[in-house]
């Protein structure tokens, strides 16, 4: 036990008109929605990188937080991890997910930091079982180390991608040992800052290879989760590789890997791709490439990946209408990947960020199942669409049947209205 969060109890559901700022009003873990709990449609998940590890150091400036677990001995690590699983059950999220790097400092060499990484997941491991709460997933952080500087699998250097396929393995075995419900691979620094030091075709080739061997090597210790890659356009680097679904998905393809690889979607980068987060996991949907997300906003007017925690519920609502429509989660679950501002500092502010996003999911999901069970947009989509109905065996000929068919019946296509504000004014009505 930390001391960190005293005088804070778990927070329960109260509903809409509660005053109380600790408890939910939207989230009710056991209301059931379209034959699911919220808890199960939901899947919350708390990363450890931005609630626990980061330090609240903008370009400008460094660390405003001050937490009893900063500091980099191991006897630091389990107290950051005490005080993990204490937010945890206060917010009563049933996941939580990691990168290496935030669990337990780095080592002298490469062995001890997997020793290490070894004894601190024994020590999750306990506090699994103590909680309840689950690995939703874990991940390597390949990109913040001056060694990753020139990317990790698509390094010039053979040696890093060494480094970085001993630092997976030692990941996935982790993941693993503790039940983790999926693996993630967020493309860190793989990509360029100047196409004139680049050979893209060698880069892209060599981040192939390695994730064949990830899949491969999944497989071989009997791995049950989904392996996800995390799309992203830019940031760190100018260009990212893993630009944006369609790309992932090209990729995938190349390699054979799109039946053995999903998508971990995340807002913010969906728009810094300037896509919309629903178009994005339409397209993954799609694909059949839907598996998770990382439900974390960037600012509106600056346009930077700021990582804020969703406030909007019009906005996920949208975006939990395309999950509800692909058949909801099966490993994946809602990660906040989401970080306070930095003068954010009290203990408070971290229970009632995750509280706020909570309800906001909540609502939003709520309201987007009311849209699906009504069906109306479905059925208004449909109607757009109903003419192929009867002229499917178009797609299954030629263009010179076509062209004669057009001449033969004088064929004049009339436009129709797209109708977007009706459509508009109907989402709203479920809001
Ligand atoms: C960075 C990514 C990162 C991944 C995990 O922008 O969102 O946090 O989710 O490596
Ligand atoms: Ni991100
Ligand atoms: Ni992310």
């Amino acid at each position: 036990m930390t001391d960190f969060f005293k005088g804070i109890a778990p927070l329960r559901y109260e509903g809409p008109d509660t005053t109380n700022e600790f408890a939910f009003r939207h989230y009710d873990p056991d209301e059931v929605v379209m034959g699911r709990t919220l808890r199960d449609h939901l899947r919350f998940s708390v990363t450890w990188w931005h609630s626990f590890a980061w330090e609240g150091g903008d370009p400008f400036g460094g660390r405003t937080f001050e937490r009893p677990w900063f500091g980099d001995t191991m006897d630091h690590a389990r107290l950051k991890a005490d005080a993990a699983f204490e937010l945890f059950t206060i917010l009563g999220v049933p996941f939580y997910a990691w990168h290496d790097l935030d669990l337990r400092p780095e080592g002298a060499t490469f062995s001890e930091s997997r020793d290490r990484l070894t004894e601190i997941t024994d020590y999750l491991g306990q506090k699994q079982e103590e909680t309840g709460v689950r690995l939703l997933w874990g991940t390597a952080n390949m990109f913040s180390h001056r060694r990753w500087m020139a990317g990790s699998a698509t390094n010039p250097d053979p040696e890093v991608f060494l480094y970085a396929a001993a630092t997976v393995k030692a990941c996935l075995d982790d993941t693993k040992k503790l039940g983790g419900q999926n693996y993630v691979l967020w493309g860190g620094r793989e990509g360029y800052e100047t196409l004139l030091n680049t050979d893209l075709k060698r880069e892209r080739q060599q981040a192939g290879r390695f994730l064949c061997m990830v899949v491969d090597y999944a497989k071989k210790i009997g791995f049950d989760g989904t392996i996800l890659i995390e799309p992203k356009p830019q940031e760190p680097t100018k260009h990212q590789y893993d630009f944006d679904v369609a790309t992932v998905y090209g990729f995938l393809k190349d390699f054979g890997l799109e039946g053995e690889v999903k998508m971990n979607i995340e807002q913010g980068h969906a728009i810094l791709a300037g896509h919309s987060f629903e178009h994005e996991l339409a397209m993954a949907a799609s694909l059949g490439l839907l598996g998770s997300i990382d439900m974390n906003r960037n600012d509106y007017q600056s346009g930077w990946d700021t990582d804020q925690f969703p406030n909007n519920v019009p906005e996920v609502m949208l975006a939990y209408y395309e999950i509800l429509k692909a058949g909801g989660f099966t490993t994946g679950g809602t990660n906040f990947d989401a970080k306070l501002r930095r003068q954010s500092l009290d203990p408070e502010d971290l229970v009632l960020a995750h509280a706020g996003a909570m309800d906001v999911c909540a609502a939003g999901l709520k309201a987007a199942a009311r849209m699906l069970e009504d069906g109306e947009l479905e059925r208004r989509r449909a109607e757009r669409y109903a003419d192929w109905e009867r002229e499917g065996a178009i797609l299954e000929s030629d263009l010179e049947t076509l062209a004669a068919r057009v001449v033969r019946e004088g064929i004049d296509p009339r436009p129709r209205s797209g109708r977007q504000e009706r459509l508009e004014n109907l989402v709203n009505r479920y809001l």
